[in-house]
């Protein structure tokens, strides 16, 4: 059957070549699209094509484009390659994106996911003009059933003056039913008590009549593959677990009441296969992206449970998912992001939060986004929602980054996503620095702890400075080097010196 089942929609479709005259010098786009999934896939290369063409002429072309979060070479890439953004938001992980955001070539406003949609539906950029968004069937009523992920799709097809739908066939059919799609109301409760629980459709309703193009694709989603899992990577996996138990022995946790958010990566991968390993059973994820940990966690029997926003799978998973999504959907809920990352619905189900950082310093800052304060990584994302709201949140780390030149525990972040007040245990591959109730001269005798060995020295002599005779005791600082390892860095390019 096809997929594209209601006849006024069917009537509308066209290549991706046609439907770029809706997408106009100026406009403000709303894509789906959440990490290397859900993006739509044919036309950002079609606006791609379209602005050189125009560039070409002399004339100008360029789109601001907002998403649910990163996407994938075929569209943040090509967008920026093709020098047709203008401006960005709310997060992005794409290395030419990057370069153009760091050489001031493209702003960017790295906010909140869970503001994201909101303050796009509160006006603060004017109005949305189109919406483009990757379905993976439209049914007889018109309505939209999302593919790999949902993200802002609701609020961007709600507000845009102009839709413009991709159906992708290389998307499962049978991912119908997964998607759980509730409207945030401004003054009322989200109803979810539980991870599990769905209160909405499994479909988005829009506006049919303004549906401009419908676009059919076949082209999977593209997220990176995670590297095997190294020795660091893997103690720090053992630490974390080791925190958990110690949760457990303190009568805080049991084993069966773990409920997940973990970031996307490396670590959180390496994190994951060792649960499969643990005594924790009947876990459950809130969080944002469905990872091939939480897959395996699945089919070994050990989750029960993983509501996000989107899928993050490996090419290999993306296709085990597409060959058995009708038994995933019994586990696996796609919600709206407004939902997944809700400070009020985190704090109700009481998770853990994990996710990694650039560097954190010996009061327990975290940054997460800007190297050396100025240069920007990725954004946000939704770490500040879940680490702020989290019953516990913790970090994980290497100790250092770029072959030892740069240590992850300095003496003063240079910029903080993530206050004293927020990080709770942040780990690495020395140990866990449990920062709970410790007061900050305490805190920083446990970062230390867990700094590179090679770092420590340095981090106590500057421990000594900032506590001199004279200088106020509470959050000890001296000034004049709380930036050394920085400027090292900048200098010889090592934080070393
Ligand atoms: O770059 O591979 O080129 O060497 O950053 O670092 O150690 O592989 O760790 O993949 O977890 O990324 C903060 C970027 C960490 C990520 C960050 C370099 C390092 C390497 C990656 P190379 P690792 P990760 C929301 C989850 C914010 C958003 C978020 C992030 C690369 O976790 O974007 O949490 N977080 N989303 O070399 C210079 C430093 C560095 C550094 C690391 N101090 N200086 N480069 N790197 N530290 C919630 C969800 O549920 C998804």
């Amino acid at each position: 059957m096809s997929r594209i089942r209601n006849a006024k929609l069917r009537n509308k479709v066209m290549s991706a070549e046609e439907a770029v005259q809706f997408v106009h010098n100026g406009d403000k786009v709303g894509m789906s699209g959440f990490t290397g999934a859900a993006y739509p896939k044919a036309m950002p290369t079609a606006i791609a094509n379209h602005a050189i063409d125009a560039h070409a002429r002399g004339e100008e072309y360029k789109i601001d484009l907002f998403t649910g979060a990163s996407t994938a070479p075929d569209c943040d890439g090509v967008l920026t390659d093709a020098n047709a953004i203008r401006y960005r938001r709310p997060y992005q992980s794409d290395p030419a994106m990057r370069n153009a955001i760091n050489a001031g070539d493209m702003l960017y406003v790295d906010v909140h996911l869970s503001h994201s949609a909101r303050q796009v539906a509160d006006g603060f950029h004017g109005k949305l003009d189109v919406a483009i968004v990757e379905a993976t069937a439209i049914t007889e009523d018109g309505h939209l059933i999302p593919s790999s992920g949902v993200g802002n799709n609701v609020e961007y097809l709600d507000l845009a003056d102009r839709i413009i739908i991709e159906v992708n066939d290389w998307q499962s059919e049978d991912l119908e039913g997964m998607a759980d799609i509730y409207r945030v109301k401004k003054g009322e409760p989200i109803p979810i008590t539980s991870t599990g629980q769905r209160i909405g459709n499994t479909y988005i309703d829009i506006d049919v009549e303004k549906v401009v193009a419908v676009v059919k694709t076949d082209l999977p989603d593209r997220n990176a593959p995670f590297k095997p899992i190294d020795d660091v990577s893997r103690q720090i996996a053992g630490h974390f677990l080791d925190f958990l138990e110690g949760e457990v022995k303190a009568g805080r946790l049991t084993y069966d009441g773990y409920v997940m958010q973990s970031g996307v990566g490396n670590v959180p991968n390496a994190v994951m296969a060792g649960l499969l390993d643990s005594k924790f059973t009947n876990v459950q994820a809130y969080t944002e992206v469905i990872q091939d940990g939480m897959v395996d966690l699945i089919d070994a029997g050990k989750m029960s449970v993983a509501s996000a926003t989107s899928f993050s799978l490996s090419p290999e998973y993306a296709e085990k998912m597409n060959a058995d999504a009708k038994r995933y959907r019994e586990f696996i809920i796609t919600r709206p992001l407004q939902v997944s990352n809700h400070p009020e619905v985190i704090r109700r189900v009481g998770l853990i939060a994990t996710n990694g950082l650039i560097e954190a310093d010996i009061y327990g800052n975290v940054n997460s986004t800007n190297v050396s304060g100025s240069r920007i990584m990725n954004g946000i994302g939704g770490s500040g929602d879940f680490t702020r709201n989290a019953w516990i949140s913790s970090f994980i780390t290497p100790s250092v980054a770029k072959n030892g030149a740069i240590s992850a525990i300095v003496p003063f972040a240079t910029h903080i996503d993530h206050t004293e007040h927020d990080a709770m245990v942040i780990i690495s591959e020395y140990g866990y620095a449990d920062l709970r109730g410790l007061a900050p001269r305490q805190r920083s005798a446990k970062m230390i702890e867990i700094a590179h060995p090679d770092y420590r020295p340095l981090l106590e002599e500057y421990v000594k400075r900032a506590e001199a005779p004279g200088k106020p005791l509470h959050t000890p600082h001296d000034l004049a080097t709380a930036f050394s390892f920085h400027q090292n860095l900048a200098e010889t390019g090592s934080m070393k010196g």
